[in-house]
Parts: C-alpha cells; structure tokens; sequence
C-alpha cells in the first residue's frame, strides 16, 4: 500500500476554515444517507469517520467504503491534493471590468499549454470544481467556433459561481475556488484562485455572511488589476471615453482604482487583525491590463516589446530583464497618469512589482450597433497573460520560481 503525508494543517479553499488533516470529514457513498445538516437534503451526508478498510477507505454508518472528502466546518468537497499539499491562495482584485476574468482565462488556458514558464507543470486538481475557468477558457481561447465573434460575460454578483452552506444556523454563500496542482523544481503545491465580481471589492461590500473576498484572510499575494483606460487622465491621452469605449476600455463608471486597492488592503488588514502601521503580509503586483490601447503612451513603449514576441511564444513569461524594463516604464507610466494608485501600492508594499499584459492581445470591436463588443476566437493573441501571476507566485513562494522572485 503506498503511504501519503499529509499537511500538518489544511485550509478549506471554499470557507477559509483552518483545521488538522485528521479532522477532514468523509461523503457518505449510501444511496440511504441523503440529507446533510450544512448542506440541505439534497447532498449526502459528511461524516468524521471511526471505521477504515483494508484499503484506508473510510466505511459510512450505513457500511459504503468512502473515498470523497469534505471541509469540517462548510462540508463542501475537497479534492484529495488539498490534505496532501502545501497551498497557495492568490487574490485577483480589482475594479468592476478592468479585465479580471479575460486575465484568469487567458492566464489558465497558457498555463495549461506547458509554454508559459520552463518545467512547470500545471493540473486541474478537480476538473468539476474547475468548471468555471473551463468554461471561460472556452469561450475565447478553445472555441469550437473560432470565426464566431464573442466575448466573456461580466462575472454575476451571485449565483452559479458561488455555492450556500449553513453554520452556526446563518446561511453563508462563497465563491468556487478554481484549483490547480502546480509543480516545478521537485516542489508540488495547490494553487487557488478566485473569479469575483469586482463590484465585491468596492468599498460597503464585504456582507457579514457572503464572505465573497475572504480570501484575503488567507492568500499570499494580491495581483491588483488595474486597468489604466478607466481612468480620466489616460481616457484624455487616448482621443476621449467613447474612443476608449470602443476598443473595450474605459468601464461604465469612472472608478478610483486607488480606493479599490487601499479597501482590498483594510479587508486584510481587518481579516488578519493587523494594526494600522503593521506591514501587510501579502505581497502585491499590479497588473496591468489591456496594454493593447494604452501601451504605446509608456517610454519606452511597452507595445514594442510586445510587438517583438514572436506570436507562438506571446504567452511565455517574458525574460527577468525585460520584466524589470516593463516594470520601470510601468512605474513611470503611473507616476504621470495615476500617481495616487502608484504611490498606495508602494506604500503597502515597498517591493512592488508592476506587470504589464493584454488578455486579448487586440481591442474587441462591435459588429453591429446594437451588439456589445466582441472578438473573433481566432483573433486572440494575449500577450504576457500569466506573467502577473507567476511573478506573483515568485514572490510568494520563492522555491517555485526562483529567477521571478527578486525584482
Ligand atoms: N482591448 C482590450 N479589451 C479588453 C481586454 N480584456 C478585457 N477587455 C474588455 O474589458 C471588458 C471587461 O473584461 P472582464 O475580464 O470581463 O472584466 P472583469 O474584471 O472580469 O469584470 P467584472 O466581472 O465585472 O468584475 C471585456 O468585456 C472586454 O471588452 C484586453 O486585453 N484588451
Ligand atoms: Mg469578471
């Protein structure tokens, strides 16, 4: 029989919920255990189990061998890999439409095609729970109908995306973690990321009972996307909001991203419990977004460098030193157009690191009046799309990325 180590804690990647592997519950496999005091009548009985077969199966109360697990305190499942290996949460945060869920799709999908970064091999660690990203991936990027024009829809506020549990007789709604086993260097970990809407980031918006970005109590690094074209400033350098508009920048409403940034940073603060001059224990990148329409206003210009990479290799990380030159012109990019936002993240974390990319490569176009704005699958080309997030795992976990991890 092989022999597994476990972590020495686990946290559930649905509720947050910190506790020791031997305390993981197990999902009944009895067709006569229906009925679950966390998860309604419809989902089978979670159970600490007492009894084990030969081979370590744990036996329900009404005799099935049980191989599923689920967390202690929400009772969803988790995939076996979450009490084998060590876990890494990233928060995605940022305003409403500033390219979020573009970046996660474009971001999983390269990842998942071995060219993004030398030896890394990426998994989903449950290919049900991962139907999110699956099903954002594709729409854009493994469309069966690459000349029909289409787009990924705004994430909902509620819904399909999140999922209910009752504790302590209040009903808590979360979002789906999207899970995957990353592995590199000899290392092997959990990565979990989450899509929310990023009206759940705005100031007002963390409800006692919908802990939709309670996330930040526990991730490792935040990737802050920002996209420079809602912002008025950049809008003037660019011909104006309708122009913007129609090349998929500039948003619905004018949004101080820097609010954004300093509510996301007080959620972790207030989750962790940190005073107000300690220093956050989560490292930040901002990442970039839609470089495509704002990227020729840097010096030098961003959108050279992107025009050089070769269109197979688009999604690869690109080389530290061209990181570190993007990064500069970023910096003195934000300096000029959003000063504010430049100097909040500083202050939050003096290491910064600033990542450009364009999940799309092109600015959608809209086919006919009426229409939102849509591109051909055929036509997507995203450029740089995982760099935010793999220096954002550089950062946070040095052993898997070792040349990302110093600026
Ligand atoms: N030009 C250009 N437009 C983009 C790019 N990525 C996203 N967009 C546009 O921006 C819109 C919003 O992108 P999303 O990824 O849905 O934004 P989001 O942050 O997930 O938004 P919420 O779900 O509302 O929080 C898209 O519908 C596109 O029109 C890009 O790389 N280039
Ligand atoms: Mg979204």
């Amino acid at each position: 029989m092989s022999t597994r180590t476990l972590v020495s804690s686990v946290t559930c990647p649905h509720c947050w919920h910190e506790f020791p592997p031997a305390q993981v519950r197990f999902i009944s496999e009895h067709e006569g255990l229906r009925g679950d005091a966390v998860l309604g009548d419809a989902a089978q009985l979670r159970f600490l189990p007492s009894r084990f077969d030969a081979q370590a199966r744990a036996i329900d109360p009404l005799g099935a061998a049980c191989t599923r697990l689920a967390c202690k305190r929400c009772h969803l499942e988790l995939p076996q890999p979450v009490i084998e290996l060590p876990q890494t949460i990233l928060s995605i945060v940022g305003a409403p439409a500033c390219g979020k869920s573009v970046m996660l799709a474009a971001a999983s999908f390269s990842l998942r095609s071995g060219l993004v970064v030398d030896g890394l091999d990426f998994l989903d660690a449950d290919p049900t729970l991962n139907d999110l990203t699956v099903e954002l991936e594709s729409s854009l990027f493994r469309s069966s109908t690459p000349d029909q024009p289409t787009m990924i829809a705004k994430t909902d506020l509620s819904g399909r995306l999140y999922r209910s549990f009752r504790v302590d007789d209040a009903s808590w709604t979360a979002p789906k973690p999207q899970l995957f086993v990353i592995g590199r260097n000899g290392e092997r970990q959990l990565l979990a990321l989450y899509d929310n809407a990023g009206e759940h980031f705005l100031p007002g918006r963390d409800l006692p009972h919908e802990p939709v970005t309670r996330h930040l109590a526990a991730s490792r690094a935040l990737v802050f996307v920002v996209d420079p074209t809602q912002d008025q400033r950049v809008i003037e350098r660019l011909g104006g909001r309708e122009t913007v508009q129609a090349l998929g920048g500039a948003g619905s409403t004018e949004q101080r991203q820097d609010l954004v940034l300093i509510e996301a940073a007080n959620r972790v603060r207030r989750l962790r419990q940190l005073g107000a001059t300690e220093r956050l224990p989560v490292r930040i990148v901002l990442a970039l977004a839609k470089a495509d329409i704002w990227g020729h206003l840097t010096t030098p210009q961003i959108k050279a460098d992107f025009d050089d990479v070769p269109a197979r290799n688009s999604v690869a990380v690109p080389s530290p030193a061209v990181l570190a030159r993007v990064h500069a012109a970023s910096a003195d990019f934000l300096a000029a157009h959003m000063p504010e936002l430049l100097a909040t993240a500083r202050t939050l974390d003096p290491e910064l690191r600033i990542v450009p990319f364009s999940g799309l490569g092109q600015p959608p176009s809209r086919t006919a009046t009426d229409s939102g704005l849509t591109i051909r699958p055929r036509d997507v080309r995203p450029v740089w799309p995982a760099a935010p997030l793999v220096v954002a795992l550089g950062a946070a976990r040095p052993e898997l990325f070792p040349e990302f991890a110093q600026r």
